[in-house]
């Protein structure tokens, strides 16, 4: 596949980059005032605190995440609609993408349980989805630091293709004999983050999370986008291709600072009935 035009964001280096490795991390994509705007909703949104779900990690301690589905013409929304997010993600694939969820991952200063090593394609397979041809942006909203249980990915591990993912409690995680052998010979890394800073992954990237046992939060935004061209055969929990309207990256501070508008999403109901067969990290 010929390297497409550079973006306003990205360059070549950084698509050869995220092909080889399976991420790259873009510094400051988000201002500090953008991202207060961010943090403050999401701190405030009574809302997104009662959908949010919670599940046991297996280790006492709680997974708890909010998501919704359609991005909506909130603060969520800028940040899962503006051209730095979409655009940067639309180069990286190599064409048009659609919005497929977003969630916040709450994790708490000393509760914030931990998330087993997973490839979101293990799960979203399941979904009619017939590529792992997605991508996910995650945007710090507080630091992420290995102490409050940053994201650690297998460098280069999208190259193994999808992995089996094996229910355990609450959660399913990748079949660990792979992950165990991936990790000897792939390059096991913390993603320190700042607020601001994002995380583009592949679907197929191997990454997973420490508890968070600090006095810190770490709660970030995960933006995740389906490619145009593998529209899900089938319905399920996430949208099947939706056009995205794109928003200019001003309209992420503008609607930020415009308070009435700020949430504005339909959070999804996580706990199904069938909650042990689908599991959290089947999000
Ligand atoms: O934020 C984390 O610690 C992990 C989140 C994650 O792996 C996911 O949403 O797939």
């Amino acid at each position: 596949m010929s390297i497409p035009q550079n973006s306003q964001i990205l360059n070549s280096d950084h698509y050869s980059q995220y092909h080889q490795d399976g991420f790259i991390v873009v510094r400051q994509l988000f201002t500090t005032d953008e991202i207060h705007h961010l943090g403050e909703t999401a701190r405030h949104d009574q809302a997104m605190d009662l959908a949010s779900s919670t599940m046991d990690d297996g280790q006492g301690n709680e997974v708890r995440l909010a998501l919704w589905n359609h991005p909506g013409d909130g603060i969520y929304g800028m940040f899962a609609r503006c051209r730095r997010v979409v655009d940067s993600v639309e180069f990286l694939m190599g064409g048009e993408v659609y919005h497929y969820h977003s969630k916040m991952i709450l994790k708490d200063a000393k509760t914030g349980g931990a998330w087993a090593w997973h490839q979101d394609y293990g799960y979203w397979y399941q979904n009619g989805v017939l590529f792992p041809d997605l991508c996910s942006v995650m945007i710090a909203v507080d630091p992420a630091t290995r102490e409050n249980g940053c994201l650690q990915v297998l460098r280069g591990s999208h190259r193994m293709g999808r992995i089996n993912h094996i229910l355990s409690g609450d959660q399913a995680g990748a079949d660990i004999e792979r992950v165990q052998e991936a990790s000897k010979r792939l390059e096991h890394l913390y993603i320190d983050m700042a607020p601001g800073d994002a995380l583009f992954f592949h679907a197929n990237l191997l990454h997973c999370s420490d508890a968070n046992h600090s006095d810190q939060a770490r709660w970030a935004l995960i933006c995740c986008y389906n490619s145009a061209a593998n529209d899900p055969y089938k319905d399920s929990h996430h949208p099947r291709y939706t056009p995205l309207a794109k928003v200019e990256d001003e309209d992420v501070l503008r609607v930020g600072t415009s308070g009435a508008l700020r949430s504005r999403v339909e959070f999804a109901n996580l706990v199904t009935e069938d909650k042990s067969a689908r599991s959290l990290t089947q999000e």
